[in-house]
């Protein structure tokens, strides 16, 4: 499984060839029909991770990288419901916590699948995009490739349009078109300063005990979220087992119910995606006005949580009432939702390229930070605190292509493959130093620099 034609004229003139590195990190991490997220401290599947995973595989091994959604797609709730992971039986014992039986969800609810255990939360819903990079990258080759991608996107549109239903309705029942979500590892971005006052705010009751595993596998303890952070996290694992994962009951007693923009944004732009696949399986026309409704009604909505100081999108406490005052590039939601106006477009790439962002003078790459280096709670080794993450800057490049800022993007590709050229393919990195941080051998920083390249090639 080499990568094919994922070769970048930049990368080309680098002392390290960045294409066979990201290659043999999906290599070392596939476990055959699902990749892990990273070596030891992610050993089972989870959901965006495979959905990013997918799209580097893509242009690895299209059929390989189609088996990776089929078998996520395999967990899929009754409700729709992708969960965020997919537990690995073969996983080593205590290596990750929490585990299957702490989520116990085949047990309480009758949604969730027997088999495989499945946590009871879902993650920012990429799929749709990547579903569609497979059908994209397959076309123009051999007439049994395209024909498998065809049969992959005929069997991936249900699947995704119950997704997207389950998101639509179960987490939006006032229609807002923002997603709602329970637990901060919903967002993907677990102790960004986002969800700060809303952790605060819960008081944490009769915490059955429990041992972290993930401080065994990175050394620093200052790069994964505090003890403080885990009790919450703990606890609203508690809570929602107690609701029974039911949808309506968490909407009425959990104390963490958040509108949050960038897992809305994604959903604005994964509709787009599943448009288009709709399209190409010949959907029904009820379907398609379906989608445009949602899509038109995601981007109303996030215009609606504009904030014109900041110049950012803002998430939205619901049970406090208000919104979360923090920058984060989460603030960037428009661009990812796009359709933009001309006047919002030029508004977000100031703040981008704004001190408070990519433009900060310490930064050691123009690359911007998880969390404004201008926030109080910025940490720049602290997880979604204020590392810079890779798939986020796919997300925002992805999105500044879709907006024709091509030169901009372009910085943003060439800045990305430098540091993993230079740090390897870490979770996250420093900031301001570029120093590699969290996991290194992760699966999705590798995919995303396969996509990154395929795109300098093409
Ligand atoms: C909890 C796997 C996942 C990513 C998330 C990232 C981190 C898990 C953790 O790792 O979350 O879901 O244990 O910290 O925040 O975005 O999907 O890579």
């Amino acid at each position: 499984m080499e990568p094919e034609e994922v070769e970048d004229s930049s990368a080309r003139e680098k002392p390290v060839e960045v294409s066979p590195l990201a290659a043999g990190v999906l290599r070392r991490n596939d476990l055959k029909t699902w990749t892990k997220p990273a070596p030891s401290l992610y050993p089972h599947q989870w959901s965006w991770d495979s959905a990013f995973i997918a799209l580097g595989l893509a242009h690895m091994d299209n059929e390989r990288a189609a088996r990776e959604l089929e078998t996520l797609f395999a967990g899929q709730w009754e409700n729709g419901k992708l969960p965020h992971i997919i537990f690995n039986p073969d996983a080593p014992p205590k290596s990750y916590f929490p585990d299957a039986e702490r989520w116990n969800s085949a047990t309480l609810s009758s949604d969730a699948p027997s088999a495989p255990h499945t946590s009871g939360l879902c993650q920012p819903p990429i799929h749709a995009i990547a579903v569609l990079r497979i059908w994209e990258t397959a076309r123009g080759k051999d007439e049994r490739r395209v024909e498998l991608a065809r049969s992959f996107l005929r069997d991936s549109y249900p699947r995704l349009l119950a997704w997207h239903l389950y998101l639509t309705t179960a987490r939006d029942p006032e229609g807002s078109g923002l997603v709602t979500i329970h637990h901060p590892w919903e967002s993907g971005t677990d102790n960004s300063p986002r969800w700060d006052a809303a952790l605060e705010a819960i008081e944490i009751g009769d915490l059955p005990p429990y041992t972290r595993r993930d401080l065994a596998h990175v050394t620093d303890p200052s790069e994964r979220p505090s003890d403080e952070e885990y009790d919450r996290y703990l606890w609203l694992l508690e809570l929602l087992k107690k609701a029974r994962y039911e949808e309506a009951k968490i909407y009425e007693v959990h104390p963490f119910l958040i509108k949050d923009v960038l897992f809305s944004a994604i959903l604005v732009a994964a509709n787009e995606a599943l448009l288009q696949i709709a399209q190409a399986v010949d959907a029904p026309e009820d379907d398609r006005v379906l989608i445009e409704h949602w899509m038109e009604r995601g981007r109303k909505s996030l215009e609606q949580c504009w904030d014109p100081n900041f110049k950012l999108c803002l998430d939205y406490d619901l049970r406090a009432e208000r919104p979360a005052r923090v920058r984060t590039i989460a603030g960037f939601a428009p661009l990812i939702a796009g359709g933009l106006s001309p006047e919002r477009l030029k508004d977000l790439l100031e703040t981008l390229d704004s001190p408070a962002f990519a433009g900060n003078p310490r930064l050691r790459r123009p690359l911007p930070p998880s969390t404004s280096p201008e926030e109080p709670g910025f940490h720049p080794r602290s997880y979604w605190r204020g590392p810079v993450w890779p798939v986020a800057n796919w997300l925002l490049w992805w999105s500044l292509l879709r907006a024709g800022e091509h030169e901009r993007a372009e910085e943003m590709r060439h800045a990305t493959i430098d540091s993993l050229a230079d740090g390897g393919f870490a979770e996250y990195y420093e900031p301001f130093t570029g120093e590699a941080l969290g996991a290194s051998d992760q699966s999705w920083t590798a995919a995303v620099a396969l996509d990154f390249l395929a795109a300098g090639s093409s």
